[in-house]
């Protein structure tokens, strides 16, 4: 049995605020035909049964509705954000709305679960147990990846046992590109089962002109700004350290930017500025370096460095390094496996690679080089959580500082304290917003089925305002795809939203960096605070209202 904290049986009670338009009956409104984000011709090809379809809104209505009973599936997929439970819950509402006959299955560990046919069967009693709690474990999560014929066959034979006629699948960009080849393939084999998408990813790099933000990206950085808020106080308090601390986001630093924001850190990286500058790992280091000894300059031997934590894959000669690197350990993989130092696999990789590379990665420490070689994930990437890359910056500012101080360039004290947040917030307890968010995304996928709609991605706008003001409807996934290289083969793939260097979020951290960085202008934000005034606690992110202008 669960052993209940005080706040998560507080929180059992907390009815999640929604849209108008969910509340009662439904009109569905359909929008103008879409489009590919890019490459229509090749997208409009391969999704011959789902493109162009239009967007929908679902607006207040007059009219009641009955929908015939059905059987529903759903996943959780790739890595875990709070609201997911959210999700469900909204969706098993919506499900007993539209129907009380409907049934909803929990499919076990991620995509997996739909081909080994893993279920549970969510009843009322056990979707009550995880209302606005976070994480994923009501039914798990997993990152396997549905791209083989067998494995859609497979999905079908086991929905079709199950008398289940639609899947709702609660991932990331890969997951719902996953949805949409899924959608396509259903349609084509004329199997009757529809699928449905909801974006989720702690990343935020899940957006688009219909989707305006992921879920669990808004719980998760206050989560982490809180960390940061702590620490701040801390070195603030202290005065003797800089703290560099990475935080998750894989490619995007989205996270980094909105953590800066919310905290005023003295020196915060973007990674997709580093690559439009094309710096150099020195050149990144030389930067931070100035900054401790301006900063000592007027007496602060402390401050703080945010780092997100894919930088190293923007830096354009480690982007070609780790590039290399994906291919060789891919080409090589039972050869670097019998190698039994990391020394050898070091040697042997280094022999592989273009002389350039070899030398980028011969001049890297061994600890950060034998990083780079770890499993890649099921994709080919290279696992950025993995790769410390606050422990490495800290070691490089520390001997960049040593040389200055030889030719009187620092004058000051330099001791680094390296963290890594990640894991930290991605199955927090999700603020109001993230618990009122995902509820109405489950409710409007429960919809999008009940109308029949298929390869479409639940969508909820104007979320800067009251909840009962937000729009709910539905996005074709197709609209947000392009071709990209995968595996050296160009696929369809829903186009990743990478932090905007024209964009209003980072504008207000160029131009404020420089008084962060020589002042102690800290922010300490404090723990999310779920019971209050709602100027407190139904906040959204600075980067959704900046994006909005507001
Ligand atoms: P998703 O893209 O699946 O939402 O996962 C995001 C993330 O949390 C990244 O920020 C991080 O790099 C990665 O997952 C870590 O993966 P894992 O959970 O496999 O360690």
């Amino acid at each position: 049995m669960m052993v209940k904290s005080p706040l998560q049986i507080a929180r059992e009670t907390y009815v999640p605020k929604m849209p108008k338009s969910l509340t009662g009956n439904v009109k569905v409104v359909e929008g103008k035909i879409t489009e590919s984000v890019a490459d229509q011709d090749d997208i409009k090809k391969i999704f011959p049964n789902t493109y162009g379809m239009p967007v929908i809104t679902f607006e207040p209505g007059s009219d009641t509705t009955s929908y015939p009973a059905i059987k529903v599936g759903v996943i959780l997929s790739g890595g875990q954000a709070p609201g997911g439970h959210n999700v469900i819950s909204g969706l098993f509402d919506g499900l007993q709305k539209c129907n009380p006959k409907n049934e909803l299955y929990g499919f076990l560990g991620g995509p997996s679960g739909l081909v080994d046919n893993q279920y549970v069967v969510l009843t009322e009693e056990l979707v009550n147990e995880y209302r606005n709690t976070g994480g994923f474990d009501i039914i798990g999560s997993g990152r396997t990846k549905l791209e083989e014929e067998a494995q859609f066959e497979k999905v079908i034979e086991n929905c079709k046992a199950l008398g289940v006629s639609a899947l709702v699948i609660i991932g990331g960009d890969d997951s719902n590109t996953n949805a949409c080849v899924l959608a396509e393939y259903f349609a084509s084999k004329k199997s009757g089962i529809q699928v449905i998408g909801v974006p989720k990813t702690i990343d935020g790099d899940l957006k688009n002109e219909v989707v305006e933000t992921s879920f669990g990206f808004d719980t998760a950085c206050k989560t982490y700004s809180e960390l940061i808020g702590n620490i701040q106080r801390d070195a603030n308090s202290a005065k003797k350290y800089y703290h560099f601390i990475r935080l998750m986001g894989r490619s995007a630093s989205h996270i980094a930017l909105e953590c800066a924001l919310e905290t005023q850190p003295n020196i915060t990286i973007i990674s997709e500025e580093v690559e439009k500058k094309g710096m150099t790992l020195d050149e990144l280091v030389t930067d931070i370096a100035n900054v401790v000894a301006r900063r000592a300059e007027k007496g602060y031997n402390f401050g703080t460095v945010l780092i997100p934590e894919g930088v190293v894959e923007f830096i354009p000669a480690m982007k070609t390094l780790i590039s290399e690197l994906n291919d060789v350990l891919a080409k090589f993989e039972s050869e670097v496996a019998v190698l039994e130092g990391n020394r050898d696999k070091r040697d042997f990789v280094a022999s592989k690679i273009s002389a350039e590379s070899a030398e980028v990665f011969r001049s890297l420490p061994n600890n950060f080089a034998n990083q780079l070689m770890l499993d890649r994930d099921p994709h080919g990437n290279v696992q950025v959580s993995m790769i410390e890359t606050e422990k490495l910056l800290i070691d490089m500012v520390k001997s960049k500082l040593k040389k200055m101080k030889k030719d009187g360039l620092f004058t000051g004290k330099f001791s680094g304290q390296g963290h890594f947040f990640g894991y930290e917030g991605r199955c927090a307890t999700p603020s109001n917003f993230d618990a009122d968010y995902c509820y109405s995304l489950g409710v409007t996928a429960s919809l999008l089925i009940a109308e029949g709609k298929t390869g479409y991605m639940a969508s909820v706008k104007n979320l800067t305002a009251p909840a009962a003001q937000w729009i709910p409807g539905g996005a074709p996934i197709t609209m947000m795809m392009n071709m990209e290289k995968r595996h050296g083969n160009l696929k369809p793939v829903i186009q990743k939203a990478l932090v905007e260097l024209d964009g209003k979020p980072f504008k207000m951290l160029a131009d404020n960096r420089e008084t962060w960085a020589m002042t102690t202008s800290f922010v300490y934000p404090g723990p999310i605070q779920y019971f209050g005034p709602t100027e407190v606690c139904d906040l959204p992110t600075h980067t959704l209202k900046l994006e909005q202008g507001k």
